[in-house]
């Protein structure tokens, strides 16, 4: 290899950030070392070198560093809204939902004036496929993760589903995804209402649906007064099961990298 190749190939980890600016610095020193010949012209070897330097950073300009952002920096950002795949598969949970005021029925949620206390439960076409991780607490308003909080998950865990808190499910034509929500009580639960949609439907991302009387609408309509009574907002989170990676790193603010690492030591 050429003394011109090898600072190509030096140049090119630099570019890709596997050499630091410094260890680039040595490298290069070092390669322009070597390649001096100890006869009596050699003092004219390092001046043509440095030339020769100068045109390959001429001939390959530097890239920016956001442009070859590597596994173990860049931070994940949310993939954009689109429509799910047939037979393709993802997870799905509500990570946020809020009731209004009253029950259905008009009354208050709790005696003592202590709030509904959400939890959820999703349903494949009327079969129960996942529960709600925890329940929120007196309040009309309630979020999750859609993961663990656990990190010790990642060392005890036998699966990626003890790492996410979401039901998986696969897409297919007539399938009708429901989510149905009550206030937990130690007696009789509070019915709150039921969000469905048709599986094909859905949308990745975060999507927030908004209920106006039996109906549920995609964004608030200003227009139109908010339910006064159950269920009122619920935003829908869809995750492509192949960019599960991505999410973790994203929920639990962790390098994508190491995500990927320890998901690795786990089965799929
Ligand atoms: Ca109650
Ligand atoms: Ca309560």
């Amino acid at each position: 290899m050429s003394t011109l190749d090898q600072l190509q190939e030096l140049k090119a980890l630099h570019n890709s950030g596997d050499l630091s600016d410094e260890e680039f610095e040595q490298a290069k020193r070092q390669l322009l070392l070597e390649a001096q010949p100890a006869t009596t012209v050699g003092w004219l070897y390092p001046l043509l070198i440095v030339a020769v330097v100068g045109l390959v950073f001429l001939a390959t300009p530097r890239n920016p560093p956001e442009a070859t952002p590597s596994d173990d920096d860049s931070t994940a950002t949310a993939p954009r809204e689109q429509r799910v795949k047939p037979r393709h598969t993802y997870y799905i949970f509500p990570d946020l939902i809020e009731l209004a005021e009253k029950n259905p029925a008009g009354n208050d949620w709790d005696i003592r004036d202590t709030g509904p206390d959400i939890t959820y439960a999703i349903y494949l076409n009327n079969r129960e496929i996942f529960q709600a991780p925890s329940k929120g607490k007196d309040n009309t308003v309630a979020e999750w993760s859609g993961v663990s909080q656990d990190l010790s998950l990642f060392n005890t865990s036998l699966s990626v589903e003890g790492i996410i808190k979401a039901a998986f499910i696969s897409i297919n034509p007539g399938d009708t995804l429901r989510i149905k929500v009550w206030d937990n009580d130690l007696a009789a639960n509070d019915e709150a209402g039921e969000f469905s949609i048709s599986t094909p439907a859905l949308l990745t991302g975060q999507s927030e649906w908004w209920r106006y009387g039996n109906s549920w609408q995609k964004g608030r309509d200003a227009n139109r007064p908010d339910a006064t009574h159950g269920l009122k907002r619920l935003r829908l989170h869809v995750v492509d099961s192949a960019s599960k990676a991505e999410f973790i790193a994203r929920q639990l603010d962790l390098p994508l990298g190491k995500v990927n690492e320890m998901l690795k030591k786990l089965s799929p």
